[in-house]
């Protein structure tokens, strides 16, 4: 008799470190329903992969209310990786807009906290339950221009924090992934309103920035430990990044 699958939803599915962790998880025999607001590019990412999906905006109580619904009639839910999120300019704080440091607010943390709410029932009664929180280095340390972000970040960083001592003696473990600069498709292009020229200049120069994958591959070994052993935080650079306002740049 082979053992049943163990069942994932990822947010933030759609792109990125989101739809690599799809990927992995997949290849690693999990059942996974991959969530996000784009509906084309999550078809195709279910058409490669087989993973269901939920088209679903974590800033939207009433549709995570149905991703919540969908997701636990659909069978048990053992992980659940909080990767939705992101950035939206680096303007001085004293310049700082209001409307990015809300949406930041919305999307990275109480999109996260909406989301684990929901499943942490049908997580806790599986009797193996995992929450991954997908933070940034910008969660334990700040830059000049990062305001909104690192505060965002920092506060979606003690949810994790505050959930695990919360959850002490349950069947759940929480896990923070801290990722530095990884290149993907969208996050700067996204904190640059769509600039390529900028969102390229973040990279310029780096030898080998993380990519999504060397990300996907960091919760995925997470969650594939024995369940009693928690890795309750881990911070993930490139080696040509020592913290976050020393990077090593070739100037050719
Ligand atoms: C991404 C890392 O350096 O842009 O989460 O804040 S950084």
């Amino acid at each position: 008799m082979t053992e049943a699958a163990l069942r994932a939803v990822v947010t933030g599915a759609s792109s990125g470190i989101g739809a690599a962790t799809v990927r992995r998880l997949r290849a690693e025999g999990w059942d996974v329903v991959a969530v996000a607001r784009r509906a084309d590019r999550l078809r195709a990412l279910a058409d490669e992969t087989g993973a269901d999906t939920v088209v679903a905006d974590v800033t939207s109580d009433d549709d995570v209310a149905r991703l919540v619904d969908a997701v636990t009639s659909g069978g048990p839910v053992h992980a659940l990786v909080n990767n939705a999120g992101g950035a939206l300019g680096t303007d001085p704080v004293e310049r700082g807009s209001l409307d990015d440091w809300r949406a930041m607010y919305d999307v990275n943390v109480l999109g996260t906290l909406r989301v684990t709410q929901g499943l942490l029932p049908a997580l806790r009664a599986t009797g193996r339950g995992d929450v991954v929180v997908l933070t940034s280095t910008a969660a334990h340390d700040t830059y000049p221009g990062g305001g909104g972000y690192v505060a965002a970040k920092h506060a979606e960083r003690q949810i994790a924090t505050t959930l695990r001592l919360e959850l002490v003696g349950e069947p759940v473990r929480v896990i923070e992934i801290a990722p530095g600069m990884v290149r993907t498709e969208e996050f700067s292009l996204t904190r640059f309103g769509g600039d390529q020229a900028r969102a390229d200049a973040v990279y310029a120069g780096v030898d080998e920035p993380l990519v999504a994958q060397d990300v996907a591959d960091a919760v995925v070994w997470t969650l594939t430990r024995p369940h009693h052993v928690n890795v309750d935080s881990m911070i993930i650079r490139p080696r040509a990044q020592a913290s976050n306002t020393l990077v090593a740049r070739s100037h050719a």
